[in-house]
């Protein structure tokens, strides 16, 4: 079976500062730089972000072989600690714009549209430690400003832009279940991060219709958007899911696209006596500034169950697990590396909610991949890794993502996670997600099968599915 995409649509990947660059030349720390420092055996293997992929030396060749891979799009991020030298007034360090001018001039050169992401996971510690980081409304002050020396800088070549990249794994990961520093677990103070977050999204919005310099520039937020399936249609589960979908789902959807918080949320919050601090005027700058368009990072979906155990008996004040558990479905498919369940179908699923929910705005897939661990198995003879499983795997999401397509959905493009194994937070290296694989002792790059593969499905907008995939899928 042949399936065809429109022309021009984007065929890419997704890295992040963070994950490629490495420390060199950044005067600041980040809280995942920082944690390393304090706490290098909370590592895989130890192996922290002090090199990462090295992109910071090689983006050069890095960028030559995105291309050569076909990419013609590819998504970074720009670490606020290594542009900005001191973060109150936002001055510039200027040897690191000139690496992010350069690593832009060098995207375009090649034909690769730079997409840039201003917030991936990469706080200044600093900001932490001397206001509480995204608890503070300060900060969410110091964002903007960083924001608007981004846009100032590179907004006369750079046309797609985004404030964060998933906002609610921040709140999860900061302060509720323990694996972003400072690893707290403080419900209430996991809702105002929620909150100040999309505050400081929309607010760089805000600046960047004022600073903007580019017709066709557009900015919007990326998304971990998943459906919360209810382990059953009893009505503990559908009320578990109901919550669950509010919570991880609509809190930011609602608020970046339709510019308000979903009401059944904020209410279930008051009565819980946890609500945001806000303030009119704040609610008016969320309310006109959405979106202009949506990233989605999708790898697993949400299946939940009503708790089992009495909301009361929580350890901690408040926690929004007081209204829903993880359900692990018995048979479920799993990448048991990363230990997700792989459901490609779910891609449909969010295609129709945006549809239908969200004004049909224009989104694409911003990340989407397989972590594989020790994918040394597959190398062949010539050196080169066959990770058929990833193709595969892209092969699935990609023909519900055209169904979905088929069907109304505004869906302009598909990001790979990554175009060249990088370094994942806690886990280092131990997850392989690339097109292009990386020897973390020498550094060397090497394009894999799914590399080669996805040159040509760039090239043609094409995919060819085996009838027995096709029959696969729609069981
Ligand atoms: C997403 C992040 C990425 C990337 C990816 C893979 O949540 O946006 O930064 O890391 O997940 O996950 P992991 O690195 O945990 O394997």
């Amino acid at each position: 079976m042949h399936i065809k995409f429109p022309t021009d649509f984007w065929w890419g990947a997704a890295t992040s500062g963070p994950q490629s660059e490495g420390r060199f030349n950044k005067k600041h720390a980040n809280m995942f730089d920082h944690w390393y420092d304090i706490e290098p055996e909370a590592f895989y293997d130890q192996v922290g972000p002090n090199l990462a992929s090295n992109f910071y030396n090689d983006y050069k060749e890095d960028i030559r072989l995105m291309k050569e891979i076909g990419l013609n799009s590819v998504r970074t991020s720009i670490q606020w600690t290594r542009l900005i030298d001191d973060f109150e007034t936002a001055t510039l360090n200027e040897k690191n714009v000139a690496f992010y001018n350069d690593v832009i001039d060098e995207f375009i050169k090649n034909g690769i549209k730079p997409v840039i992401n201003l917030h991936h996971f990469d706080l200044p510690v600093e900001l932490y430690h001397k206001y509480g980081g995204w608890e503070s409304k300060h900060v969410v002050e110091l964002f903007v400003k960083f924001a608007e020396q981004c846009f100032k800088l590179f907004s006369d070549r750079v046309t797609d832009w985004f404030t964060f990249n998933e906002p609610m794994v921040v709140v999860e990961g900061e302060y509720l279940h323990q694996f972003h520093y400072p690893n707290l677990v403080d419900g209430k103070k996991a809702v105002q991060v929620a909150y100040n977050i999309q505050l400081a999204s929309s607010k760089a919005i805000a600046c960047f219709k004022k600073v903007n310099q580019n017709e066709a520039g557009r900015i919007g937020i990326i998304l971990n958007l998943t459906p919360a399936y209810p382990a059953s249609q009893n009505a503990a589960d559908l009320a578990a899911a109901e919550f669950a979908d509010l919570w991880l789902n609509q809190l930011y959807m609602n608020a970046s696209t339709l510019g308000a918080f979903p009401a059944k949320l904020t209410e279930r919050l008051a009565e819980d006596g946890v609500l945001w601090e806000t303030s009119e005027e704040e609610l008016e700058i969320i309310k006109n500034n959405p979106i202009d368009y949506l990233g989605v990072n999708f790898y697993h979906p949400h299946r939940v169950k009503a708790p089992e155990v009495s909301p009361n008996s929580l350890a901690v004040d408040w926690l929004p697990e007081k209204y829903f558990e993880e359900y692990q479905m018995p048979g479920r498919r799993m990448n048991v590396d990363k230990g997700w369940e792989i459901y490609p179908k779910a891609i449909y699923d969010i295609a129709v909610n945006i549809r239908d929910n969200y004004n049909n705005i224009e989104w694409f897939v911003s990340e989407n991949g397989m972590g594989v661990s020790r994918e040394e198995r597959y190398l062949n003879k010539q050196g080169m890794i066959e990770d058929d499983y990833r193709i595969q795997f892209i092969q699935e999401h990609l023909y519900w993502l055209h169904k979905g397509m088929e069907e109304g959905s505004n869906c302009f493009g598909y990001h790979l996670w990554t175009p060249i194994d990088c370094w994942s937070w806690k886990n280092a290296y131990r997850n392989r997600y690339g097109f292009i694989s990386t020897d973390i002792r020498t550094q060397i790059k090497t394009i894999k099968k799914s590399g080669y593969w996805f040159k040509n499905v760039a090239d043609t907008s094409e995919i060819e599915l085996t009838e027995k995939l096709v029959d696969q899928l729609n069981k």
